[in-house]
């Protein structure tokens, strides 16, 4: 029995879209996984709760407790995943040698050693985080904008620490990392003073940024957020903030996390726009529930319209994309495996379609036409294209998913205590 894949190439052919190519091109792209969906954001280096106003709900078994139970879930997680990934690290998940650790400010590529052998021998890229968040030196909810010298400038040794271990991770991997930089910094109620907490980002991050070299294999990025969990009213990286930072700082990169707006904008409409102006941005693919709820990325609306835009305005070498969700109230490994897999669906989505059509449509003002050409395009086989897509991977098909991420569960991650 044929695979239907032939009849569904047929009628994408209909509209001038080649199948093959899209399949060919969608293999290449690398989405970066988020080592955090593994342990609900907990790291290794310390033992309280996690901060920085974001949070983790759910209890299901068999969460990552160590480096190696980490490691066996990404090459599980990672097995389910079709198509090229990097690796998306945070300061908190150094590895130190038994009976020994050193406090974020002190962090050493030697402590991601195992992380780099890890990445090299799978013949992956290693993107980095520093960790502005989860440690007894977040102040009063503050770190690089805290009024207090001596803890701003222990998050600014953290900063160039991270610079210093991305670069070895670039070194060993053979390829660039990306390090984005995030504070949670803001306050809860209404502020009396707006500015002071920004002119100590803008300083501290100069500072950080004073660590790089000409020529660095390490692009830094800043993430702008409006709100957090306890931050309410104001953050200092706020959207304008970070986007103007970037703009006037030589090779940093924007970072658009799209659970970090206000409710009705998004992040698909923002693309474009920095891509005028800037060589390479970022993207935090996410999907917020009423909040920055970081839910397991779907198939959903926002997520195609974001694919879209990256693939219609040649984004695919200009755009880093990583996941940033957390859901700890499923299979870990599920919830690793769908995001992944609905981003690259979304991508393939997008690969199919007639894109100089419907420029043309628009350009010569055929608005109907372009409705109708979008509206019957969403009922194409694509999820046919997709099972082809899976099997050129090797990766194991949609119907099949469960049964193995079941398997895993029952032989690994039930057997955790
Ligand atoms: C927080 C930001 C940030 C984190 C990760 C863990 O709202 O999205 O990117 O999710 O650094
Ligand atoms: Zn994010």
């Amino acid at each position: 029995m044929g695979t239907g894949y032939e009849e569904a190439a047929k009628k994408y052919a209909s509209v001038n879209v080649n199948t093959d190519e899209a399949i060919k091109k969608l293999m290449e792209v690398p989405v970066s996984v988020h080592c955090w969906q593994g342990d609900d954001v907990r790291g290794f280096d310390h033992e309280g709760p996690l901060s920085g106003g974001i949070q983790t709900t759910g209890s299901y078994p068999g969460r990552a407790g160590n480096p190696d139970e980490l490691m066996q879930d990404l090459d599980m997680a990672m097995s389910l995943m079709p198509g090229k990934k990097k690796l998306n690290l945070h300061a908190s998940y150094a590895i130190f040698p038994e009976g020994c650790s050193c406090d974020r400010d002190e962090l050493l590529p030697e402590h991601f050693e195992r992380w780099a052998g890890f990445a090299a021998d799978r013949g992956m890229g290693i993107d980095f985080n520093p960790t502005f968040f989860s440690h007894d030196k977040v102040k009063d909810g503050l770190t690089l904008t805290s009024p207090d010298k001596d803890i701003r400038d222990f998050w600014i040794r953290h900063g160039k620490a991270c610079i210093r271990i991305s670069r070895y991770l670039a070194d060993r991997t053979g390829e660039p990392c990306i390090m984005n930089i995030w504070i949670p910094d803001g306050y809860k109620d209404i502020p009396g003073d707006r500015m002071g907490p920004r002119l100590r980002y803008k300083d501290a991050l100069e500072q950080i940024l004073g660590e790089l070299h000409e020529d660095d294999p390490v692009k830094v990025c800043v993430e702008s957020k409006v709100f957090g969990i306890g931050y309410e009213s104001y953050t200092a990286g706020s959207s304008e903030f970070t986007l103007l930072f970037a703009a006037n700082h030589k090779g940093v990169i924007p970072l658009m996390d799209n659970g970090h707006y206000h409710p009705t904008e998004t992040v698909s409409d923002k693309i474009s726009s920095l891509l005028c102006y800037f060589d390479e941005i970022a993207l935090h693919i996410t999907r917020p529930v009423r909040w920055d709820s970081d839910h397991v990325v779907l198939f959903d609306d926002e997520t195609k319209e974001i694919a879209k835009e990256v693939v219609r305005n040649n984004g695919l070498n200009r755009v880093n994309m990583a996941l940033d969700f957390f859901d700890s109230s499923i299979n870990r490994i599920a919830a690793w495996a769908v995001g992944f897999r609905s981003f690259k669906k979304a991508l393939l989505n997008a690969l199919l379609i007639p894109h100089e059509e419907e420029r043309k449509l628009q350009d010569e003002n055929r608005m109907t036409e372009l409705m109708i050409m979008q509206e019957k395009l969403k009922t194409y086989p694509l999820g046919e294209i997709w099972e082809e897509y899976l099997r050129r991977c090797n990766v194991v098909s949609d119907d099949d998913l469960i049964k193995e991420i079941r398997q895993y569960e029952d032989k690994v991650l039930l057997k955790r205590v």
